[in-house]
């Protein structure tokens, strides 16, 4: 049987050396932007991670192996018709040599796996709005209330329920760090959001807070960074979610389909906020693991 896991020889060196490396995800580039966007923000997320001085490792299953620091080539293969990965589902598409793109809480299962602590993301997943039946509560929070890392977002993703994601990422030990805010931002929207547990303004204290808070036996912390270019698009998100209740979408395809729909109905404009936020995120990811590297 090959290796569940194949870590990709540049990252391998940087673990072994105790060097910064940053996880990315692979959700992003299949299903977060139409094609070509998607790879161009994957490629442009690695490139912002190398210029804050660490390593990407950008995160995929392929060809029966979760492997860890992709080519340019193998992020081609994430297309819209790769599977969507939580930390369930993992173990089968691995064993079932299916394309898999990895979700935040994905990613965080199999960067664990190997000892990698630091990820960039956009927003995070969480409740989804009018609590419906069933209720779809990503899976994200429940990797992050498990999993030992930072994630650098532009916080929890404004289709959601924000208020009610905060109350359990509270209820689940996850502190919410506003990196240079007092408010945690709304993902394209930079001002209006519930306060932050704590406020940081610079890397290294940021890198020795998650020490600390690992140390006690805490495990994801939640940074958000406001977007550079800031966005109000409520009223756009409020037509977006409806949509996606009447297309009849559901489960894993409801982000999916809102975000289309926000790229479509807002002239390119929310796409090209969020494939911002993201290398901006990532940049940040690469910033705090090198902060950490060096406590
Ligand atoms: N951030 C973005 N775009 C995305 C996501 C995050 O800017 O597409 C993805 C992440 O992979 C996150 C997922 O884990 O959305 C959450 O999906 P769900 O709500 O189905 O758990
Ligand atoms: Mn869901």
């Amino acid at each position: 049987m090959r290796d569940l896991i194949y870590v990709s020889d540049e990252v391998r060196a940087a673990l072994e050396e105790e060097r910064a490396v940053v996880a990315l995800e692979t959700t992003l580039v299949a299903h977060g932007f139409p094609a070509p966007d998607g790879v161009a923000t994957g490629v442009a997320s690695e490139a912002a991670v190398r210029a804050a001085g660490a390593v990407p490792a950008t995160i995929g299953v392929l060809d029966g192996q979760i492997r860890i620091g992709l080519t340019s080539a193998e992020l081609e293969r994430f297309t819209p018709k790769a599977r969507k990965l939580g930390p369930r589902d993992l173990a089968a598409c691995a064993v079932q040599g299916a394309v898999g793109a990895t979700t935040v809480g994905g990613t965080l299962v199999a960067a664990a796996a190997v000892g990698i602590r630091f990820m960039g993301t956009g927003g995070l997943g969480g409740v989804h709005r009018g609590f419906p039946t069933p209720p779809d509560v990503s899976a994200d929070l429940a990797a992050a209330a498990r999993i030992p890392a930072v994630i650098a977002s532009s916080g929890i993703k404004s289709l959601l329920d924000v208020p009610a994601t905060m109350e359990v990422l509270e209820t689940l030990g996850v502190p919410v760090i506003g990196y240079r805010t007092d408010t945690l931002p709304l993902f394209y929207d930079a001002a209006g959001g519930p306060p932050v547990s704590a406020r940081v303004d610079d890397v290294h204290e940021l890198a020795r807070i998650a020490e600390a808070h690992w140390r006690l036996g805490g495990n994801t912390l939640l940074v958000g960074r406001p977007p550079t270019e800031s966005l109000d698009v409520a009223p756009l998100i409020e037509e977006a979610v409806a949509a996606a209740l009447a297309a009849g979408a559901t489960g894993q395809a409801v982000t999916p389909f809102v975000l289309g729909f926000l790229h479509e109905h807002s002239g390119g404009e929310t796409r090209r906020v969020n494939r911002d936020l993201i290398v901006d995120n990532a940049g940040l990811a690469g910033a705090i693991a090198q902060a950490h590297a060096t406590l």
